[in-house]
């Protein structure tokens, strides 16, 4: 029988096929209450998952520590810890088309999306599980040839990895890889909005041949199983990838412990676009920026820059592109755009075109809901000009399909205005001359500028924000230094005594 055959944690339909859906020590186990989960398409009831109680979470804690204090994974050689996470990305690709099922029930995104996440996940365990092998440490010269002085990395210990429900499958991934290749355990508490393709992902760790104890997975509220992480003793690291206010409560609720803290918090992100751009590439990217995922993506390019020579052009054509989108379920292999994620989040998305509309921006398309009797919570591209920098539309993160475009003349004002955010994850520069991008790309302040391109990273590039958009990296080497340790090793191989307290001191040997 080919791996594949094998039976997934969760069926095609999206219905768990084990036990219960959490995960403690090696074990499937049920909770004491369950959550429905929801297909954001028209919003049925896909089925239900267990909720992990603050005890549930004290217990996932606990089996990570076990393991951790165990040496169950740290033993392994490196090569051995390379092995597992190659045969998770075999895994991965095997299942490849019923995990992006699965994805695309939970979450709503085209199926075309999931796969292109089922494959850019595989890619970033590839990654770490070579980057695992390599950097033993480093011999540090003491200046005394006495000394052996070595710096090696060591585990962080428990890891509490917490992610968003944008790109479950993703963000988790783009935490427990590295965190498996530095030697570290976890526990895994997905967005209780999409948590079905990480309970599909602990089982493929598991078997993989990841240890009992290594990879502990709860589900349910964040304000319960999320805190109860957060404010564990016995919990090392929290990585973190979801909205600004909760990100702010982990990390004064991390203070307590003194925990590593990283945090991914969205963004507001500028695509600027000058005169001499390659206007069809700029066109189609810029509906790609803010219309994938209907918005729903950290790296969004919602806030559209444009050279005013351009502008009334350039908007003309993005508005006439933007309402021939195809909106429709993921699952239908001809939707482009798919529908939010929660009636929770396409209520925020309704409430920010009312503020838009409210503080004066010019509503040019979209600004409705595609079927007010719809059960899915479908919304229209919508495009808003005349818009400035105090708009509430401009500066938040409103995470829809909304782009808002303002106008700008120079250069230095085409900083100005990309820079002006609280946040700092992403943006992107357009324009045909090299030294003019080069120019401001070194003077955007965000964690990756894209020049004539908006939204590829890459799994040996580090991610992340500056400013308010978080602290600290994932993927690339920074990615696994987050999950790790230094420590100095200095080893005297011809100890004598100092005398630095010279008093009383006997002689030995003297006469
Ligand atoms: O995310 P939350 P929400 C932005 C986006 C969105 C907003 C709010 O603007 O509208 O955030 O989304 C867990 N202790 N992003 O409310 O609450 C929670 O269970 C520990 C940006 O859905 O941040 C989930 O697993 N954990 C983003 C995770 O935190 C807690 C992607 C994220 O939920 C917790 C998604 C607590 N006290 C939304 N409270 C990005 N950066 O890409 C909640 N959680």
């Amino acid at each position: 029988m080919s791996s594949a055959t094998h039976q997934l944690a969760v069926d095609p339909e999206g219905t768990p096929t084990t036990g219960g859906t959490l995960f403690v020590d090696g074990e499937w186990r049920k909770g004491a209450a369950q959550r429905p989960v929801l297909n954001p398409a028209d919003a049925s009831e896909i089925c239900r998952v267990d909720e992990a109680s603050a005890e549930d979470a004290a217990e996932a804690v606990a089996a990570a520590r076990a393991a951790f204090e165990a040496g169950v994974w740290t033993s392994k050689s490196l090569a051995e810890r390379s092995a597992v996470l190659h045969r998770v990305a075999d895994l991965l690709q095997e299942n490849r088309s019923q995990i992006a099922r699965i994805e695309t029930l939970d979450t709503g995104k085209t199926l075309r999306e999931s796969e292109i996440d089922v494959d850019d996940v595989t890619a970033v365990f590839r990654y770490y599980a070579a980057l695992a092998l390599g950097d033993p440490g480093r011999l540090v010269d003491a200046g005394d040839p006495a000394v052996v002085s070595r710096v090696v990395y060591e585990p962080v210990g428990v890891c509490a990895l917490i992610g968003p429900w944008n790109y479950p499958l993703l963000q988790i991934s783009w935490k427990i890889a590295p965190a498996l290749a530095a030697g570290c355990t976890a526990v895994l508490k997905p967005s209780e909005v999409t948590p079905l393709t990480t309970i599909v992902l602990v089982g493929l760790l598991a078997r993989a041949g990841v240890p009992a104890g290594v990879v502990n997975l709860v589900l349910g509220s964040g304000a319960v199983a999320g805190a109860a992480l957060v404010e564990s003793e016995d919990v090392d690291l929290v990585s973190f990838t979801g909205g600004l206010n909760t990100g702010r409560t982990i990390m004064r609720s991390a203070a307590a412990t003194v925990k590593k803290v990283a945090l991914e918090l969205g963004g507001k992100n500028p695509n600027i676009v000058f005169a001499d751009a390659d206007r069809d590439a700029a066109i189609d990217t810029a509906l790609t920026a803010v219309f994938l995922h209907a918005g729903q993506v950290c790296s969004a390019g919602t806030r559209l820059l444009l050279e005013d020579s351009i502008h009334d052009e350039f908007v003309a054509e993005l508005v006439r592109r933007a309402e021939l989108i195809r909106i429709g379920a993921g699952l239908n292999p001809d939707t482009e755009m798919p529908p939010l994620v929660s009636a929770e989040h396409l209520a925020k998305v309704e409430e920010y075109v009312r503020v838009g509309v409210a503080e004066g921006a010019r509503l040019l398309t979209g600004g409705s809901r595609v079927a007010e009797d719809q059960a899915g919570y479908f919304y229209r591209p919508t495009i808003f000009v005349d818009c400035h920098r105090e708009m509430r539309i401009v500066q938040e993160e409103t995470f829809g399909p909304i782009v808002t475009v303002e106008r700008f003349t120079t250069e230095d004002e085409a900083v100005r205005l990309g820079n002006d955010t609280r946040y700092g994850l992403a943006g992107g520069v357009w324009t045909s001359d090299r030294a003019r991008a080069q120019r401001v790309a070194a003077h955007l302040r965000h964690g990756t500028v894209w020049i004539n391109d908006f939204g590829p990273y890459l799994p040996q590039a580090e991610w992340g924000g500056f400013k308010l958009s978080g602290t600290g990296r994932e993927l690339g080497p920074s990615g696994l230094a987050e999950y790790r340790e230094a420590k100095h090793v200095y080893e005297n191989t011809a100890p004598q005594a100092a005398f630095w307290f010279s008093s009383g001191v006997v002689q030995q040997g003297g006469s």
